[in-house]
């Protein structure tokens, strides 16, 4: 990976990686729930966790090789995430990555199963590097405890059981730290635990900036939700306060609500600042290039 100083050159490189990854990703390729995966996996998106994993990967010196599988089952098990979330006994939404829904285009059954699929064969793209690698262990763990019921899908549950109902602040950070931070926190952690010299200064470190950045990218959805348009965000808006539900929009107003998206993004440049000035000297430099992505993200 060379340096890169925008946002796009990194996307393009890594998608490159994954898009290889993916060629190769099913044998079953005339199945209907292969093509219902391939449809929503393939269908763009920022592709913001890969990017994050290859990124710190590369400053903490994990080779390459076996960090775009990591990244690329991560991508995937996000990917199974949006397609169950955008169902219709769930979030119900109709447009996602500029698309029709996986089920608008394949039908619930197999919007269903191109979930489960997805998910499964994250897992064992893991357990195949895992097999060659035993180190990475506590590194594939991690990304399952952060996808499972500690995380992400601890995250989603907390939401619907919220639905219609007001929740305090603490409660909505517990959550969306759980729905949207966690698979975040995989992206920016995971890499530390596959690093030949495991540093917990490091591992803290990039945890705190884990946590900052995933609330940040929650708050700035947020707010998107309010001031964009679909064919920007490639997905639907105005959504939250259709389905009455709590968003930091809601809980602290619009101008409250981007102060604190201020801050945390704050808190995260200074983390950056923390790691680089570490004995080990990391170049963070590309980091910093992703964080002014999401500083500025409009979609
Ligand atoms: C169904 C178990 C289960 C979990 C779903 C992540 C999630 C939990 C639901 C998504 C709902 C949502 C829109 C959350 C806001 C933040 C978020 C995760 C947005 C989607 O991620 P992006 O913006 O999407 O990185 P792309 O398409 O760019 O990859």
């Amino acid at each position: 990976m060379s340096n890169f100083c925008d946002y796009n050159s990194i996307n393009d490189y890594v998608s490159e990686l994954l898009n290889k990854e993916f060629d190769g990703l099913f044998d079953a390729g005339e199945d209907i729930t292969v093509k219902a995966s391939l449809y929503s996996l393939c269908a763009g998106g920022k592709r913001i966790r890969p990017a994050l994993f290859m990124t710190v990967s590369k400053m903490l010196s994990v080779d390459e090789n076996f960090a775009i599988k990591f990244a690329c089952a991560l991508e995937m098990i996000h990917t199974y995430s949006l397609i169950h979330d955008d169902l219709p006994c769930m979030d119900d939404d109709d447009l996602r990555r500029g698309r029709p829904t996986c089920h608008k285009a394949y039908g619930e059954n197999f919007a269903v199963l191109a979930g489960d699929c997805l998910l499964n064969r994250a897992y064992e793209i893991l357990f195949d590097v895992c097999k060659e690698n035993p180190s990475f262990i506590t590194a594939a763990s991690y990304i399952a405890d952060r996808a499972g019921i500690n995380g992400m899908v601890g995250g989603q549950s907390i939401d619907l059981f919220s639905e219609g109902k007001e929740i305090s602040l603490e409660r909505l950070k517990e959550l969306q730290a759980k729905k949207t931070g966690a698979l975040l926190q995989a992206a920016i952690v995971t890499p530390a635990f596959m690093s030949s010299d495991k540093n917990d200064i490091v591992i803290k470190l990039l945890d705190r900036l884990s946590c900052s950045l995933g609330l940040a990218f929650q708050i700035r959805d947020d707010l998107l939700d309010v001031t964009s348009n679909a064919e920007t965000l490639g997905k639907s808006i105005g959504k939250d306060e259709r389905d009455n539900k709590s968003t930091f929009v809601t809980c602290l107003g619009f101008d409250k609500a981007s102060e604190f998206f201020e801050n945390e993004m704050k808190s995260a440049y200074n983390t950056l600042d923390e790691i680089k000035n570490l004995p080990e000297g990391y170049d963070v430099s590309e980091l910093r290039v992703i964080t002014d992505f999401l500083m500025k993200r409009d979609r």
